[in-house]
């Protein structure tokens, strides 16, 4: 049995649990409460409007494109103020970075030592109209000194003190790495919405058997990847199975409750040398949850948390994200030992 199935009784919820946490200090605390509970009521909106989303006509494309010159969907954009909104409202959000925007949003009314979210508002838009999994992703950033600079994001003082996705599928799940830990919650509509856990923290089971990637793309990878994904299909004891859905959340959500390694590599390709997935808003959350499951995620060579980011805050990087076990026989294998 799987650890997101163990029959124990869900009373905790995630302001228990960040109260209860003692590694974070009561100054952080009182930020962290109000944005994780922006999150989740966020989270609540756009299950029930995911849920109802064919019958309000709501699932398909918004007739335009984003900063990174994907077809937009009308719920990335329904996700995009809904988020937005509720963060703004809870005043400790200094700035947000968005996969929907261009530049941060600012938000003068706020606190001036307010935190920074970059998020990811609803990942995996294309399994949106055919009723798959889709994610929201947010990663919480506080200022490591006053700099007094507006623009935080271009600034490389930050650091990151959450990270959270949600799952839209068929339970609502929320998912929170704070303080070395890594926490799952499942959304009860019989009980007003509320995100309910068991409080014990998520650990990647060893010895999975789940690899994730998207094979039509192996012509374009580099040769060391093409041998490690040749070899795990021809040689690697045990069997894996493959397993991929095309949303990153929900990809990975199976694969730390399961024990699955996700693999987004670089192609060779001019302009998609450093793989799909962004830095800020999707590998970083991503890599503190990974961490704070006893996994990790790297690019291939080293720590996603190790990467500074740059001035590009859309900046992509390959991901390699799953339990320490799996990610270092990887590393292993093509040659750059973890
Ligand atoms: P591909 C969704 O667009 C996304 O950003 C991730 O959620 C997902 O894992 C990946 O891209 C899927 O990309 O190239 O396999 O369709």
């Amino acid at each position: 049995m799987d650890q997101g199935d163990k029959s124990t009784i869900r009373t905790k919820t995630p302001t228990e649990i960040i109260l209860a946490t003692p590694g974070l200090s009561p100054e952080l605390k009182q930020k962290l409460l109000p944005i994780i509970s922006a999150l989740t009521r966020g989270g609540k909106i756009m299950s029930s409007l995911i849920a109802r989303g064919p019958l309000l006509g709501i699932t398909g494309s918004a007739g335009k494109e984003n900063v990174q010159g994907e077809e937009v969907q009308t719920l990335d954009r329904i996700g995009q103020d809904t988020f937005c909104r509720v963060l703004e409202e809870t005043q400790k959000v200094r700035e947000l970075l968005s996969e929907e925007e261009p530049l941060p949003t600012f938000f003068p009314e706020s606190d001036p030592d307010g935190l920074l979210v970059a998020m990811d508002p609803l990942d995996g838009s294309s399994n949106i109209s055919v009723n798959a999994s889709i994610g929201s992703i947010f990663a919480v950033f506080r200022r490591s000194k006053t700099t007094g600079k507006e623009n935080l994001f271009g600034g490389d003082d930050r650091e990151l003190v959450a990270g959270a996705y949600i799952l839209y599928s068929a339970s609502t799940s929320f998912v929170m790495a704070i303080d070395q830990k890594t926490y799952l919650f499942t959304m009860d509509p019989s009980f007003g919405g509320e995100f309910l856990g068991t409080g014990e923290p998520l650990h990647f089971p060893a010895g999975g058997k789940i690899y994730s990637t998207n094979e039509s793309y192996f012509p374009l990878w580099e040769k060391r990847i093409q041998d490690y994904i040749l070899w795990v299909k021809s040689e690697r004891q045990p069997v894996m199975t493959s397993r991929y859905i095309g949303a990153l959340v929900g990809d990975l959500h199976r694969n730390l409750l399961k024990g699955g390694i996700y693999l987004y590599p670089a192609e060779g390709v001019p302009g998609k040398g450093h793989g799909k997935l962004r830095l800020l808003y999707e590998a970083y959350p991503m890599a503190l949850i990974c961490q704070f499951a006893g996994g990790i995620a790297t690019d291939g060579i080293r720590s996603i948390l190790s990467i500074k980011p740059g001035s590009d805050l859309h900046a992509r990087v390959p991901l390699i994200a799953g339990p320490m076990d799996l990610v270092s026989e990887f590393h292993k294998k093509t040659g750059n030992p973890l």
